[in-house]
């Protein structure tokens, strides 16, 4: 009988083994941020690779489920969660993956730091960064729209200490509408000078969580309410009253999802539910809207690091898993495989961590920073990019994690292997927050209303500019050839009107997206020394063969 016996994939400290991730901070960092930050990302790496992922395995193993009657039979619609579940809470808060957004201890560099914690975090969270996402859109909501009431909120969501950490809940979907929030059907009436909430919210992830945003279309005394987006305003809810029962909120049921398992996602009526008003009536979407935008950054960072755990995975099998004479990485189809997707990795993490680069110059912004843009600038390249950045992650990942575990052969295909469920959860990403055709059209809409085609060329023409090493030329010059052509490509678009415009968005998108993380990409090896220059081997994002 054979005694061969195949070992599996192994992780290590998740920062140690991420040469990226370590020269990004190496060349980025300033040098007394630096001394201290290492020393935690290389703890929170371990964390991660054990521990951590500990908790995220056993939450996934026992879903939660919904306890609608006691004994007794009253209603208390209560969710069990796992032990894991809450642990990862606890996680959350002690390492100060919100907090670090907005204690901004590390100024201008404080989002890029708190997305590389996350983006350490994610894989081995259970998908706990979903409900850090809204938590961290919710907290910048209130920073932006909130009132003094909402202080004691934004102290518990942005709170290092897991007793008084708090999470958040967005609720926007509804049967009536998706994507296409103008059809909310929810009504906001104010019941004896208090708001109070009657719906049915279809989509509430993590309702675990202690509050809530939510839309509503306020209906005045004689019934009447405004049609469309213009209608909605934006409520603050919280879950449970302070006696510990529900919010007149029925929770439903909970989603039989495709993966995401161990994220409790509930269907809710809402019957009455207690809420405060926060900002300007029937700017409800407007406002919403700062926190998606958070989400989708989240969402970005987020798919990245799945799409680097499913690569380093599939690269450390394929360096133990011999056939036909030799590990299969020696195999020149497997080697180009995986160098194409280490490819598009760096493609998509130069991308994502120029973004998180931006929006912390924007947060706490210096009129001499080192993007040479004002904040107005910052901002529109922040609004066309945060759909595209969004949409072309999530749909690199999907489309790397299908592919990635056929290396696997028929193990990435069983379940305790721990690829299924890369697969089944990965897909998300281009789901939610969004799907890639509702991103594409947003870019439009981002395009038409800021006219910021141009501030893009400019941004990314400086930036190439910059660019001198002489080993980089080739593929300098073809993202300015790629920029050219693509002015001239939108332009003819536009002339043909809104129709041709809406059909080429998609691509669109998809063009930016390859564009600006090329760019990204070779600004961060003209500057960095750490990077080794093999790296710029795998540069090319344009045309290549994916697949
Ligand atoms: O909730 C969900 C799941 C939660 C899970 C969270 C996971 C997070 C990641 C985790 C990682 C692990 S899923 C819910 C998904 N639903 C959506 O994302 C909605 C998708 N639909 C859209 O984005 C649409 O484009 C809408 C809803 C925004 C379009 O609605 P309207 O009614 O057509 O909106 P308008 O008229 O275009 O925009 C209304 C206002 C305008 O401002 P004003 O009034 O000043 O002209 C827009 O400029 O909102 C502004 N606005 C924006 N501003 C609209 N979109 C944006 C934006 N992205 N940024 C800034």
């Amino acid at each position: 009988m054979s005694e061969f016996f195949q070992n599996g994939p192994s992780l290590k400290n998740q920062f140690e083994d991420d040469q990226l991730l370590k020269s990004y901070i190496e060349e980025k960092i300033p040098a007394d941020i630096k001394k201290e930050i290492i020393y935690d990302l290389q703890r929170f790496g371990e964390r991660v690779a054990g521990p951590v992922l500990a908790m995220a395995r056993s939450a996934e193993s026992n879903p939660p489920r919904l306890v609608q009657f006691d004994a007794w039979g009253k209603r208390i619609d209560t969710v069990v969660v796992d032990s894991g579940w809450t642990d990862l809470h606890k996680v959350s808060a002690e390492e100060n993956i919100v907090k670090l957004g907005y204690e901004r201890k590390y100024k201008q560099y404080s989002r890029m730091i708190q997305f590389a914690k996350l983006y350490l975090f994610h894989p081995s969270s259970a998908f706990y960064s979903c409900p850090l996402a809204m938590t961290d859109g919710a907290a910048k909501l209130i920073e932006l729209y909130g009132g003094p009431e909402l202080k004691k909120t934004f102290d518990h969501l942005t709170s290092g200490d897991p007793k008084e950490f708090w999470t958040s809940g967005q609720w926007m979907t509804e049967r009536s509408g998706g994507s296409d929030v103008s059809n909310t059907e929810t009504i906001a009436k104010k019941i004896n000078g208090e708001w109070q909430l009657f719906g049915t919210k279809w989509f509430t992830s993590a309702i675990t969580s202690e509050m809530a945003m939510a839309l509503a279309r306020i209906e005045d005394d004689q019934g009447n309410t405004v049609k469309g987006s213009r209608g909605l305003s934006l409520f603050y809810v919280e879950i449970k009253k302070a006696d510990g029962s529900l919010n007149n909120i029925e929770v439903l049921r909970l989603k039989d999802k495709l993966g995401t398992k161990a994220l409790p996602t509930a269907e809710l009526r809402l019957i009455g539910t207690k809420a405060k008003l926060v900002g300007n009536i029937g700017e409800g979407v407007k406002q919403i809207s700062s926190m998606f935008n958070v989400t989708r950054l989240y969402n970005s960072v987020t798919s990245i690091a799945a799409f680097r755990r499913i690569l380093v995975l599939a690269k450390d099998y394929s360096s133990k898993r011999r056939a036909f004479e030799k590990v299969i990485e020696d195999h020149p189809l497997t080697s180009s495989l995986l160098h194409s997707a280490d490819a598009d990795f760096h493609g998509c993490f130069h991308f994502t961590f120029l973004i998180a680069e931006i929006f912390g110059n924007e947060e706490v912004y210096a009129e001499k920073n080192n993007m040479d843009l004002n904040r107005e600038e910052l901002n529109k390249i922040l609004r066309m990019l945060t759909p595209v950045l969004k949409l072309y992650t999530a749909k690199r990942t999907v489309q790397w994690t299908s592919e990635l575990l056929e290396v696997f052969g028929g193990a990435g295909y069983i379940e305790d292997s721990g690829i299924p469920v890369l697969y089944r959860d990965n897909q998300v990403f281009s789901i939610w927050e969004g799907t890639t055709n509702v991103l594409s059209l947003d870019l439009l809409r981002a395009l038409k209303k800021d006219q910021s085609w141009p501030l893009l060329v400019s941004f990314l023409q400086k930036e190439l500019i910059k660019v001198n090493l002489d080993h980089l030329k080739v593929e300098k010059d073809k993202a300015l050839v790629e920029l050219n052509s693509m002015s001239a490509w939108i332009m003819t678009v536009y002339q043909q009107g809104d129709s041709a415009l809406e059909g080429s968005a998609r691509d669109m998108a998809f063009r930016i997206g390859d564009l600006v993380s090329h760019v990204a990409w070779l600004r961060s090896l003209q500057s960095n020394k750490a990077e080794d220059k093999q790296e710029s081997m795998l540069l090319s994002l344009f045309g290549r063969r994916r697949f």
